[in-house]
């Protein structure tokens, strides 16, 4: 553990605003939470930042046919951003928009430092540029498509700012090469370096053709490219120009999908080096939520939505089934099927139904309260033992974002403990003296591993964890528990349990499906009513959506 805390920053993508967030923003923003939670447990102080990229020319578009200035259009999807992020119980602790004045300020400071050092000049560009991703797509041709997304290039002229980046190819590599952990996962990495090993060109970072952008001071009508804009968010949301005073800069961590890989380890890093600023420490992307093998975008009509979801199940299910379902770093298939046979699985039946069995078996027998371990055989050896070598091998995993895996091990102590209940079978024990104090040991070493899967399951399950947490008689939440001093043991006889509320109820599988997808058919195609579609806070299988964090 840190001596002093220790700072940890960390960060997701700044979102587009011309949508709202579906799975695959809640998969990147859930998992920067999970991190968030470990690290906190680790005793770091960390600052989670998340926001909204508003500039460019889909905005001045998107806002023009709502009818409405941008600045009106970009504030109203801001809203709905944070809003549900907080619904969600994922709030970020900084919430930057690219159209926040410090933010405005941080560009023009960057832009103004890569100027001094000679990184920056002005030039004509001509070139096939993608309006939809907001890049020059390089090495296209007048009617070449996107390659990322497929839709028509657009061919375009105009005097920009020049960033060097041509100059960097070496430093990059030098970079990548002294820092092998920067570019996560190793896959990544590689074709970073071959990318950079190709040979780099220079880059506009500003526009003239665009009106809605940050203007480039005393050079209007210039303004900033989207992603010199864009990146900037990172370092602009922990005090810009000031980032010494709160030092949280340079980042630990950012947290992207691999579509925006080759911004973040080779444009961002470039521009720092130009301004002889720290560079961020390491950047991770993750694969894509597939839905019928596509990649989920609103124009073809195959997003998942994050709310109805956690509707009916609750938001420690859709944490636990993106986290656990899809090795991080690799692409992954989302089902509803999947999903609810998850959370049935998992969830109801495994963590729920450990902890609901356990709870009413101390109640019935020991009045409530956390009975005292006498003897003890060698198989509540065995899953002690076990229980304690998975504390070492969860941390791991989570140290090394292997959340998969993390869940699994997990997973292995709750399928331990159904196997220790149905071998001892404490419910068949009678109540002479030495049954009772069987009883007191079996049930003891169940709680005992209940409580330490609880403390071991926070970070991707804050909500039922905080309840299990309770129901165990302990104080506080498992949050605030630090994870380098949990052991096998600490678990103080004579406790009394908390109140037993609903984990996971289990739902039924066709049943919990249509409700979901109504849910977001409704939200996709809302019948026109004045209000929106409210959050659901009861009537659900697992009650009302998450508080903020
Ligand atoms: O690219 N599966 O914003 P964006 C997994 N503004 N993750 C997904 C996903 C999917 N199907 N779809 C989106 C931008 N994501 C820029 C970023 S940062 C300085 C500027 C996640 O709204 C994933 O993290 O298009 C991806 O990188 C990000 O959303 C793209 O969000």
């Amino acid at each position: 553990m840190p001596e002093k805390k220790e700072k940890y920053y960390l960060t997701t993508p700044i979102y587009y605003t011309n949508g709202l967030p579906h799975i695959g923003h809640t998969y990147t923003t859930v998992i920067c939470d999970t991190i968030r939670r470990y690290k906190r447990m680790r005793g770091y102080d960390v600052v989670m930042t998340t926001g909204t990229d508003e500039h460019g020319v889909n905005v001045e578009r998107a806002a023009k046919k709502a009818g409405i200035p941008e600045s009106e259009f970009v504030a109203n999807m801001a809203a709905a951003w944070r809003a549900l992020w907080e619904e969600l119980g994922i709030a970020a602790d900084e919430f930057v928009r690219t159209t926040d004045l410090s933010h405005v300020r941080a560009v023009q400071w960057l832009f103004k430092l890569c100027k001094e050092n000679g990184y920056v000049y002005k030039g004509q560009y001509t070139g096939q540029y993608c309006i939809y991703d907001n890049a020059f797509v390089n090495d296209a041709k007048p009617g070449d498509n996107c390659p990322d997304c497929g839709r028509p290039t657009e061919t375009l002229t105009e005097e920009n700012y020049f960033f060097k980046l041509s100059a960097f190819q070496k430093p990059l590599l030098d970079f990548y090469k002294k820092y092998p952990e920067f570019i996560q996962p190793e896959t990544r990495k590689n074709e970073i370096v071959s990318f950079v090993e190709g040979g780099l060109k220079d880059l506009s970072i500003t526009r003239t053709t665009i009106r809605w952008g940050i203007p480039v001071p005393g050079e209007e009508p210039h303004v900033f490219y989207v992603w010199f804009d864009a990146l900037t968010a990172y370092i602009s949301a922990v005090g810009g120009p000031d980032f010494e005073k709160r030092g949280y800069w340079p980042a630990n961590l950012h947290v992207v999908g691999k579509d925006i890989i080759r911004f973040h380890t080779v444009y961002w890093p470039a521009f720092l080096m130009a301004a002889m600023l720290p560079l961020p420490k390491q950047v991770w992307a993750h694969g894509w939520f597939l839905m019928d093998a596509a990649k989920m975008s609103k124009s073809k009509g195959n997003v998942v939505l994050p709310r109805p979801i956690v509707n009916m199940l609750g938001m420690d299910a859709l944490r636990y089934f993106l986290l656990r379902e899809v090795v991080f770093g690799q692409d992954g298939n989302f089902s509803y099927d999947a999903l609810v046979t998850r959370y049935n699985s998992d969830l109801a039946n495994g963590l729920g139904n450990l902890a609901s069995r356990t709870a009413a078996m101390i109640e019935k027998n020991f009045g409530g309260k956390v009975p005292k371990p006498s003897e003890r055989k060698p198989q509540d050896d065995t899953i002690a033992t076990e229980t304690q070598t998975a504390i070492g091998e969860v941390l791991e995993r989570y140290e090394k974002f292997e959340f998969a895996r993390a869940l699994e091990a997990i997973w292995g102590v709750i399928a331990a403990a159904d196997k220790y209940l149905t071998s001892e079978q404490p419910w068949a024990l009678g109540s002479s003296e030495v049954d009772q104090a069987r009883k007191a040991t079996v049930l003891w070493t169940t709680a005992e591993l209940l409580r330490i899967v609880t403390v071991l399951a926070h970070p991707v399950l804050p909500d039922s964890t905080a309840k299990v947490w309770t129901l165990l008689g302990q104080s506080g939440s498992p949050g605030s528990f630090e994870l380098d001093g949990l052991r096998w043991g600490q678990l103080a006889p004579g406790v009394a349990l908390g109140k037993l509320q609903a984990l996971f109820p289990r739902v039924e599988k066709a049943e919990a499906i249509e409700r979901i997808e109504s849910m977001a058919n409704e939200e996709l195609n809302p019948t026109p009513t004045p209000a929106p579609v409210a959050v659901a806070s009861s009537g659900t299988a697992a009650g009302a959506a998450t508080a903020p964090a």
